[in-house]
Order: C-alpha cells, then structure tokens, then sequence
C-alpha cells in the first residue's frame, strides 16, 4: 500500500524535482519523510514567504515549477506574497500546504482557514489533495504551473488524507511548457515577418521592446536578428540579458527604472514600436495602451491577457523567417542622443552627496567591472533596483532577477539564494536596500546552511529611500520613511556570514571579486545617500 503523502512525494520525484523548499508544522511531517525517503531534499528557510520567492526562481531557472511546503493556518497564510509575486512574476510555483481535516468537527476552527476560497484569486489551479486524486491533481498542478504565462498552483493536503491509502500506483509525468503551436501558427509566422519587414522597410526610427513573454531559448536567434540588422532594442527589467547591454544597438530597459523619463521620450520618439513578447505587468505607466505597438506575442500576457487583434505567432518561427532576408533599410544610431543621456546619467556626480557615501553609479561600475558575465544579480525593491536595473550591463539572459510585476520587497535575497542551489557554478550578487535587508537578512545563515554562498552588496542609507523620494515628489512633510540604524556587518556575522563596510569603490570591487572567486558568502555595506537618486530617477 501507499500512503496519499508517499504518492505526492513519487510524483514529484518523478517529475524531475529535486529540492522542496519550506518551513514545517507538525501536519507535514509526514509529507516532508516521504520526500526524504525519494531522495527530494527539504531546504529548510527561515519564513515561508522567502521559502517560496526562493523556490519560485529556483524552479525557472530549472525549468520546472519551484515547490514550496508549509504547514497549515499561519505557514499557509504566509504563502500570499509568493504566490502573488508567482503570478505577476511569471515564475513558475507550487505551493503545498497542510490543511485541518474534512472530518474534523465543525465545531474545530483552530487554525481553519478558508485557504482555498483565499488563494482561488491568485492561483491558476487550486484543489485538495486525497487518496483518490493525487496521481491527477499533483501532475494537472505542475503542469498548470508550466503553462505560459508561468504562474502558481496551490494545494492542500491534511495530516489524516496524507497517511490514508492512494488509488492508484504514481503515473510519471513529463512537465513541459505548453508551446504546442496551435494550428495555424506556422503560417502566422511568415505573414508576421513579412509585415514587420514592410512596416521596417518604411521606418526610419523602429525600437524593439523585448518583454517577459520571450522564451530564454531564443537569446541567440533574436541577438542575431537584432545585431545583423542593427535594430535600436529596449528590454523590460525581467528579460534584462536576454541581449548583450553593452551592444552599440542596446538603447535601454523600459518601464519604470531609472532615467525613465528619458526611456519614455525614446518610445515616444520611435516611429515603429516593435513588443517582442511586451508583458505591460512590468510597466508602472501607461504609455503600453496609448502608443501604437505592433505586438508579437506567443503566449497570453500575465492575466491571459492578449491585445485586440493580435494573433499568437511563434517567436523562433518568426526569427527564423526574419533572418532569411536581407535587412529592408539601415538605421545609423536612430537613439544615439538618447543613449549617450542615459550613459552620462551614470557617471555625473555633480551635485551635493554625503561625504562618506558612495556615488550609486561607482556601486554598478565597480560591481560589473569586478564580476564575470555570468554573474546572476537579483535585487531587492526600492531605489537600488531602478538603479541596478536600468545601469547593470546584463550580458547573457537568465543572469539578472527582481521583482517587477509584483515589485514586492523581500525578493532579492531570497531570489539569490534560490538562484545559487539552481546554478552553483556561477558567482550570485543580491543588490538590497537596508530596508529590503532587514526583512529577510537570516536567510544568510539557510544559504551557509545549505551550501549556497552569494555576495550581498546592501545599499545603506536608513530609510525606505523610494518612498521618501516620492514624498518629496509629492510636496509633503517629511515623514516615516527614515529608520534606525541596523549593523549590517553584524547581521551577516551573526549568520556566520562574513561581512565588511566600504565607502570605496576599488575596495568594494576586491571584495567581491574574492569572496565570488574563493565561492564565499560575504556581506558589503555601502553608505549610499538617498539624495543622489534624485539626479537617476
Ligand atoms: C512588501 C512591500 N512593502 C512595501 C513596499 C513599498 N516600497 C517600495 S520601495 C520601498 C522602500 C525600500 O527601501 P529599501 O529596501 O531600503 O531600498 P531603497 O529604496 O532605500 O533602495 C517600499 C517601502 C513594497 N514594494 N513591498
């Protein structure tokens, strides 16, 4: 006989998942043995909420749903932030929890919480896992997850269902993405290339905007098209990598980063917007429903959501298709003013800054020139993510990670972690503000623990520096956005990570490089002044 919570574990053994990721109770122990006895390790976190942003990265990086298993009531209820971050996100997550018993008196409300009705909203499959149905909903769940635009599932499974008999013996699943191209795509590729070629071929300023909905997979195909042609490109926050930034044809990352005003007046200036895979979940403004974009889209944006008259065509089809032909006119440098504005941005210090903080420009440069291409950086939420993701100069695609859809913070760190146990032989830079630090910084001690070292870099200027800006920007009183100092080289020590506080840039450069070549954990406080982001945003 097998048990429902040895058949979960069998399921997603077989599945190809090797790591569940979460903080127990005792109503999933049972669950959390059985994973153990297939060989699925238990990466035990310090809140499920961290537990499930690092799950989420970890599985997109692998290719399949991250997994993420708390108890129920207050573990469960915990599971909000990265289910939402899951769904807004793109990041494939399934997320378990215990639940009280169907056969349990109504009169037992300890602990009852209405987790299905809660999580209906934001999930795109949710159910209860029995005996009867594990060997359905378990890989229906996974795939859900899969399916484009990734997103979360949520399930339940009580203490008692877990011990009770499963129907069937585990079915094997494959978990693929769901790009089976419906009829007709074939087709739609070629008519969709030869459109663009006309419409490129009477263009005299085209921008490309690749967003989230591109599959990493095409990197290489739509680098050679861009290239070849010499096509101006733009990228959204989460694609970042998906083309070589230090290109001569990168122009920017749109969508609410820094220098955005200046990325608005260059869309505004195209007089052919081309959104190769644009999910407009990662734009705070509204310019994706008032300029006209020509879209090319292969799956149904966050939300299911697809322009009016586009039809979904296959990205690599229509490369492929585009690369067949010469290029239909020559653009020298159409957003050459614009690039070399968002270049200067970088290095004009002038202005007044705090005597023992760091320009946040000399963060990004001395980081970039210190750490290999490969390198993965996550960041937190705040200023220092406008900062990193319009100036880090990603170069190769899946190396950059923050949250853009959700913009939830307490992402970076968690998202670091996630990444490194998914791609161990590359360096992993997490970039946080001390505010974003201090909400998740003991999950140092789970990435010592469990053998993921990153280097954090924590941009330290004691307060909610965005919000103040925007403030500011509102005209109000300053007010409760500054906060007290926390030692952040101690925190890391406390963690039995290593941790040192630098204002100076060749310092900070060292230290990374070392700690990223000697595959060390190491903390770097810089003192930044909120005031200098004034002069980036
Ligand atoms: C969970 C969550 N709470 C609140 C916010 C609103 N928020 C956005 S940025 C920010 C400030 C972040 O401060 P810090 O981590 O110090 O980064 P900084 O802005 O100083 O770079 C806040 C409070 C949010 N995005 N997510």
């Amino acid at each position: 006989m097998t048990i429902t919570a040895a058949a979960v574990a069998r399921v997603l053994a077989d599945a190809g998942i090797e790591r569940v990721f979460g903080l127990p109770g005792g109503e999933v122990l049972v669950l959390m043995d059985e994973l153990r006895r297939v060989g699925v390790d238990f990466v035990l976190m310090r809140h499920e909420a961290n537990a499930g942003i690092a799950a989420a990265v970890y599985g997109k990086l692998r290719g399949q749903p991250g997994v993420v298993l708390t108890t129920l009531g207050p573990g469960a209820a915990n599971l909000m932030l990265p289910l939402c971050s899951s769904l807004l996100d793109q990041e494939p997550l399934l997320a378990i929890s215990a639940q009280i018993p169907d056969d349990f008196p109504a009169s037992h409300t300890h602990q009852l919480l209405p987790l299905h009705e809660v999580y209906r909203p934001v999930s795109k499959c949710v159910a209860k896992i029995t005996g009867q149905n594990v060997n359905d909903v378990v890989p229906r769940a996974l795939a859900e997850c899969m399916k484009r635009p990734f997103g979360p599932a949520y399930l339940t499974l009580s203490a008692r269902e877990a011990l009770k008999p499963a129907d069937d013996a585990p079915k094997r699943v494959a978990i693929a993405s769901n790009d089976d191209a419906p009829a007709g795509r074939d087709g739609r590729a070629g008519q969709k290339a030869e459109e663009l070629i006309g419409l490129l071929a009477k263009s005299r300023r085209p921008l490309v905007v690749i967003g989230l909905g591109i599959d990493p997979s095409n990197a290489a195909r739509i680098r050679r098209w861009l290239d070849g042609w010499d096509l101006p490109v733009m990228v959204t926050p989460k694609v970042k990598g998906i083309v070589d930034e230090t290109a001569p044809n990168f122009v920017g990352v749109a969508s609410g980063m820094a220098a955005d005003d200046l990325m608005c007046d260059a869309l505004k200036a195209a007089d052919l917007l081309i959104g190769f895979g644009l999910d407009p979940v990662e734009i705070d403004k509204t310019w994706h429903a008032e300029l006209p974009i020509h879209w090319i889209l292969e799956a149904p944006n966050v939300g299911g959501t697809v322009p009016p008259g586009t039809e979904l065509v296959d990205h690599a089809q229509v490369l492929d298709r585009l690369l067949d032909h010469q290029p239909p006119s020559t653009w020298r440098a159409p957003f050459g003013e614009f690039q070399q504005k968002r270049r200067a941005m970088l290095t004009d210090r002038s202005g007044p800054s705090a005597s023992d903080a760091m320009w946040p420009g000399d963060i990004v440069q001395a980081l970039a020139a210190a750490l290999p291409p490969e390198t993965i950086v996550t960041t937190d939420v705040g200023s220092h993510k406008y900062l990193f993701g319009q100036f880090w100069p990603s170069r190769q695609p899946e190396t950059f990670w923050m949250s853009n859809g959700l913009s939830g913070m307490a992402y970076g760190l968690s998202a670091a972690l996630g990444a490194k146990l998914a791609r161990p032989d590359v360096p992993v830079l997490a970039a946080v503000g001390d505010g974003g630090f201090s909400m998740n910084a003991q999950e140092l001690e789970t990435a010592e623990r469990v053998g993921a070292p990153f280097v954090t870099v924590v941009l330290e200027d004691c307060s909610y520096s965005l919000i103040k800006l925007s403030q500011e920007g509102k005209q109000l009183e300053p007010y409760r956005v500054d906060f007290g100092p926390i030692d952040t080289v101690k925190m890391a020590e406390s963690c039995g990570v290593e941790g040192l506080r630098t204002s100076n840039p060749d310092e900070l450069a060292a230290a990374a490089r070392r700690a990223a070549e000697r595959r060390r954990s190491l903390v770097i406080a810089v003192p930044v002044s909120y005031a200098d982001y004034r002069r980036l945003f």
